[in-house]
């Protein structure tokens, strides 16, 4: 017995954050990084004071039910936290939290390169050089979609938003939003609000989704509402998959009503829907908007300062619940 409080790690998190975890906590690590299912989770975390998860574990309603009485935390290492029922936390007094700010720069980074691919075909003509079927230069091959001077519509100004607003009027966009409120000048940044969802897709060459998966939020891109982009419109998206409805999107792509779309995130990772794979016009990657080396840190040891808030009876700095 170490006298240090118990933690469960569900996945292998930075070398860093580790060695803090070992340092400060009876950590139970995961070293082969395998997903836990519900039962081996909450089996696992039997002692422990706390879990930190990623978003890959499903804290339901059932799960957060079944955790045994010594777990008093869930600090996640994550700024989403659609994969945790807050309100079976509260019920159960368990203290949720999240990391945000610190990986709002590297989702923003990984948005403009989800924009960039899809506009400029990234995929395609990667693929030509790898498969050895470029044939030659010439003046109509691979064009593309010129993003600069274009109007780029933001779904949730939040932290990542308004990052990504400012990248964009780096490639002197037009900045549209909408988001539940409007936001005060300063931070709008001479951005035009739309009140409606609708009103920003008639008003969104390029439309990006920064906001996150809610009840309110989840199939906000569908048949209905995306029928209202302009015809050669680009869908980015390194939010949450949830808010898109994948038939939708696929047919949009298909009948080619969309250039094309950068995607980061789908419902149902890692076995998303296969036809996005077999179109050309998309640009795919596996939900890496927060993968850098410094963010990953980052992530870890705002989680822990959460944590530690909490075994030093403090309110953390970003609690949830
Ligand atoms: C993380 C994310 O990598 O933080 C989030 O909400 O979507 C990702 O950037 C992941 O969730 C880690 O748990």
């Amino acid at each position: 017995m170490s006298g240090k409080p118990a933690v469960l790690v569900t996945r292998k998190l930075p070398q860093a954050v580790e060695e803090r975890l070992t340092r400060d906590y009876d950590a139970r690590l995961n070293v082969s990084d395998r997903i836990y299912t519900s039962e081996e989770l909450i089996e696992l975390s039997e002692g422990a004071l706390a879990i930190i998860p990623c978003h890959t574990e499903r804290l339901t309603t059932d799960v957060i039910a079944s955790l045994p009485d010594s777990v008093r935390a869930i600090c996640s290492f994550s700024v989403g936290y659609d994969h945790i029922d807050l309100d079976a936390a509260r019920a159960r007094a368990i203290t949720v939290t999240n990391t945000p700010d610190v990986l709002s720069d590297a989702t923003a980074e990984i948005a403009v390169l989800c924009m960039l691919g899809a506009a400029r075909r990234a995929y395609e003509s990667a693929r030509e050089i790898r498969t050895d079927s470029w044939a030659d230069w010439s003046a109509t091959h691979q064009l593309g979609v010129q993003i600069t001077g274009k109007r780029i519509g933001i779904v949730g100004m939040g932290r990542v938003g308004q990052i990504m607003a400012r990248r964009a009027r780096g490639f002197d966009m037009e900045v549209h939003y909408y988001n539940r409120s409007r936001l005060n000048e300063e931070r709008e940044n001479g951005a035009i609000y739309h009140a409606t969802i609708e009103s920003l897709l008639r008003h969104s060459d390029v439309l990006s989704i920064h906001c996150p998966a809610t009840p309110e939020t989840t199939g906000m891109i569908n048949a209905e509402t995306i029928a209202l982009l302009p015809d050669g419109a680009i869908v980015v998206n390194t939010a949450r998959g949830a808010v898109i409805d994948d038939d939708t999107l696929i047919a949009a792509l298909q009948s080619g009503k969309l250039f094309a779309a950068g995607l980061d995130v789908f419902n149902n990772e890692p076995d998303i829907d296969p036809r996005y794979k077999e179109l050309d016009n998309t640009f795919l990657l596996p939900h890496v908007g927060s993968a850098t080396v410094e963010t990953r840190d980052a992530m870890g040891f705002r989680a822990l300062d959460n944590l530690d808030a909490i075994v030093a009876g403090e309110t953390p700095r970003d609690k949830l619940a």
